[in-house]
């Protein structure tokens, strides 16, 4: 497991007014908005980890801090908040990346991995419970496999020294449910993701690599399935069943991932435990630069360290992420950035004031908002009225400065 240092969250105290007592969210796979409450006292959440070959950019930025923006609304509820997050921390990119460049594969993905941890941290993301790689998985993932066996929908593909191992995807109960598109999108999409739909001896174009045997010059492990090493899909399948069990609450990432990876996902839980993988599946829109999904293999980023290197305050570049709606898909730009600095500077020249107007009715506007599908502009939005109204009429209320710091911390992860 590797290490991210926890932050604070302040416990605030319940509202009196009206608001609405669980989350709900909008879900890719019922393409509607579902309620999140959890399961007794605790909600269980997976994200998509980084696959760490390249710096944490906005895109990055912009998912982790949509989730955490559900852990915090979740343990304002009351609830613990069960969350696993992995690290690709072996898959061809960053094999590759690491034969360009002549770096070790491990050190580029260890570099990068804190690197990403550390610029989680400037932006306040709450770390997960559990931060897993596919490395230390590599049993887990073996085992998964193992389990799979029985099913029939398991099989090898190439020459009987060198055989890969593939589920039949298809045949899986529900197959499509996710996604909802064509067989030829499917084909499409699985074919630009690493998929390898042309491939001869498979059952079906859409069947998923589970292990690829060792070839020379990548590194693998021995298993009963022979020397080798993971799929992408199934990393994430055995790290979300292990560590949270079958259906859990909110199966998370970009919407990048909701084909192929969440389907395939999606497609082995099912088969493996008999039970849906997740509730809800939540996808947060894509942050683009220069006309074009930000993307590392593109090479057209904005870095979450570079912002801070050229003097960004984090809080002020969380604040330019919040200030767009999760789901949409939306492009970066400076001016982003100046907007939310000078709201940040106008947020916090209320610190100043000894006293301000009441709040109660700016928090429950918060939690109002954030808690009916996560509309965080709102809730920011309700923050400026507060401001505004205190910074033009003062108020006599000298509790209320220390409670919106507060609120304004554990509900949106700013540090006024
Ligand atoms: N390791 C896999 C997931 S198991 C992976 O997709 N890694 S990644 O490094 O490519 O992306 C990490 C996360 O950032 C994923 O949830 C992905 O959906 C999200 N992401 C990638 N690019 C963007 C973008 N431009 N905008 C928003 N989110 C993005
Ligand atoms: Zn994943």
């Amino acid at each position: 497991m590797y290490a991210w240092e926890t932050v604070d969250v302040p416990s605030l105290p319940p509202s009196t007014g009206d608001v609405p007592d669980q989350l709900t969210l909008f879900d890719t796979a019922s393409q509607g908005d579902v309620a999140v409450a959890g399961d007794g006292d605790t909600a269980r959440m997976y994200v998509c980890g980084i696959t760490p070959y390249d710096a944490t950019h906005l895109g990055h930025a912009n998912t982790y801090v949509t989730f955490d923006l559900i852990n915090r609304v979740w343990r304002d509820l009351g609830l613990k908040v069960d969350y696993t997050q992995n690290v690709t921390d072996v898959d061809d990119p960053l094999l590759e990346r690491a034969a360009e460049t002549g770096v070790e594969w491990e050190e580029l993905a260890a570099d990068q991995t804190e690197l990403f941890r550390s610029d989680m941290q400037d932006l306040r993301v709450l770390p997960p419970n559990n931060y897993i790689g596919a490395v230390e998985s590599i049993a887990c993932v073996t085992e998964l496999i193992e389990h799979l066996l029985p099913s029939g929908l398991i099989y090898q593909v190439g020459d009987d020294e060198h055989p890969d191992w593939y589920f039949n995807t298809a045949e899986a109960p529900g197959f499509g449910g996710v996604s909802h598109l064509s067989e030829a999108e499917m084909i499409d999409l699985f074919r630009e993701n690493g998929g390898d739909p042309e491939r001869p001896g498979k059952r079906h174009p859409l069947d998923s690599l589970l292990w690829r045997y060792s070839r020379d010059g990548e590194p693998s492990w021995s298993s009963p399935l022979g020397a080798g090493r993971p799929g992408w899909h199934i990393e994430c399948t055995a790290i979300a069943l292990r560590y949270l069990g079958p259906d859990f609450d909110v199966q998370g990432g970009g919407s990048d991932l909701v084909f192929p990876h969440h389907e395939m996902c999606a497609a082995q839980a099912i088969v493996a435990s008999r039970e849906p993988l997740a509730d809800a599946f939540v996808h947060s829109g894509l942050v683009a630069l220069d006309g074009e999904k930000m993307s590392k293999s593109k090479g057209n980023l904005e870095l979450v360290s570079r912002l801070r290197k050229a003097g960004a305050d984090p809080m002020a570049v969380r604040l330019a992420l919040l200030n767009n709606h999760w789901r949409s898909n939306w492009e970066w730009t400076p001016e982003q950035l100046e907007r939310a600095t000078e709201r940040l500077a106008q947020w916090r020249s209320v610190l100043n004031n000894g006293a301000a107007i009441p709040a109660g009715e700016t928090i429950d506007a918060m939690r109002t908002a954030l808690r009916t599908n996560l509309n965080a502009p709102e809730a920011l939005a309700a923050v400026d009225t507060w401001v505004a109204a205190t910074l033009s009429v003062g108020g006599d209320d000298t509790d209320v400065i220390a409670q919106m710091s507060a609120a304004v911390d554990a509900l949106l992860g700013i540090k006024l």
